[in-house]
């Protein structure tokens, strides 16, 4: 190997073409954070008192972006840990032998992982119109049922489930509801959708600094109404200064804790406000031009475009060096994240002309 090329090993790839992803560049003294807390660990408290005292604060800042005062909850790996732990309150707080827990089909895949480990039944229902369907809902629950899941910012098309109606079914059944934002607790304080503990009676939920809240891998946030609920995941740890954790992993990075809480430092609520409208103005213009070009389009009712463009089309787009997802009916999907500027639009749709 060259010089040269060894150096370029060790460079990360660039956001230049970058549509399918969630995460996107940490905001700067997200960075800074997190290089400084690299050799922390929020998983022995005691020992690690600084992070730990940043962790609250995480948990403080991410309960006024979701409407809850004094929330109790952490700072996850990601979403895929917090859905899992909010599975894991419900089945531990629940008495049935046997439960269950009813998604929505456009729930992340995150909720198959978390019934395959805790060997708990998922129940996955139709959406209409890429919602959940509250008849649908109705009818999966039933006594076994220990959660009932919302989804406000779907995965594929950026969708916000009717969250108050899907608590209150929650609640009928003695279940819990959580809320999945991990995508939408970061943009949806800007909109008029009714989605967190404030707008309904929502128990859980999953929101991720390491997506739109610009902060560096690993940072999800997982929330709960009550010390009582975390408590469900509790378990001894006898040989450390503190004598409990509810955490999934032990030993966690300090760098995610610290830069989320740089992040939402900086730009909660103005930045975040502003990022929005400049993602959701990027959303509205792409979906515009493709539908000018003929393509059926979902309509972005957060950043997320689809499209009925074809899978050809895509993977013309993919050699010419773009990273594109598609969403499981096939349709491609970009995702309008903070270094999604207008230009790299322009280009792409300059790319998608010329073929
Ligand atoms: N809930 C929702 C609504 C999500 O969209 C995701 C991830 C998760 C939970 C799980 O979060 P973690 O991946 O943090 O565990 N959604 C993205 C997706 O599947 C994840 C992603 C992120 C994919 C970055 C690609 C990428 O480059 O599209």
């Amino acid at each position: 190997m060259s010089q040269a090329e060894a150096a370029h090993r060790m460079d990360p790839q660039d956001f230049e073409r970058v549509l399918s992803s969630m995460c996107t560049e940490p905001h700067p003294a997200a960075r800074q954070a997190a290089e400084r807390f690299l050799a922390t660990n929020p998983g022995d408290p005691e020992t690690y008192r600084t992070v730990a005292d940043l962790e609250r604060e995480a948990v403080s800042l991410l309960g006024d972006l979701t409407g809850l005062a004094d929330p109790a909850g952490y700072v996850a790996s990601g979403g895929t840990e917090a859905n899992l732990q909010a599975v894991r309150i419900a089945r531990n707080r629940a008495a049935t032998d046997d439960p269950n827990v009813v998604v929505p089909e456009s729930a992340h895949f995150s909720f198959t992982k978390a019934a395959d480990v805790m060997d708990v039944e998922l129940r996955t229902v139709p959406t209409s119109d890429y919602r959940a369907d509250l008849d649908a809902v109705d009818a999966a629950i039933d006594d076994d049922t220990v959660l009932v899941v919302g989804v406000a910012g779907t995965t594929e098309y950026g969708r916000v489930d009717p969250i108050p109606a899907l608590a209150d079914l929650a609640h009928d059944a003695d279940a819990l509801c959580h809320v999945d934002a991990a995508f939408g607790g970061f943009v949806l304080p800007f909109t008029d959708h009714e989605w967190h503990f404030g707008h309904a009676g929502v128990d859980t939920m999953t929101v991720d600094p390491h997506k739109m809240g610009q902060a560096a891998i690993p940072a999800g946030g997982l929330l709960a109404r009550s010390d009582s609920l975390l408590d469900e995941l509790a378990i001894d740890t006898p040989y450390l200064e503190s004598t409990s954790q509810v955490t999934l992993t032990g030993t966690r990075s300090g760098a995610g804790v610290a830069s989320a809480v740089a992040a939402m430092e900086q730009l909660w609520p103005d930045g975040y406000r502003e990022q929005y409208r400049r993602s959701q103005r990027n959303a509205e213009w792409l979906a515009g031009q493709l539908r000018e070009r003929d393509y059926d389009v979902v309509d972005p009712e957060l950043p997320i475009v689809a499209a009925d463009v074809s899978g050809t089309m895509v993977d013309v787009l993919r050699d010419r060096g773009w990273r594109l997802a598609r969403t499981g009916e096939g349709e491609m999907r970009v995702v309008c994240m903070p270094h999604v500027t207008r230009s790299t639009l322009r280009s792409f749709v300059a790319d998608l002309d010329w073929y």
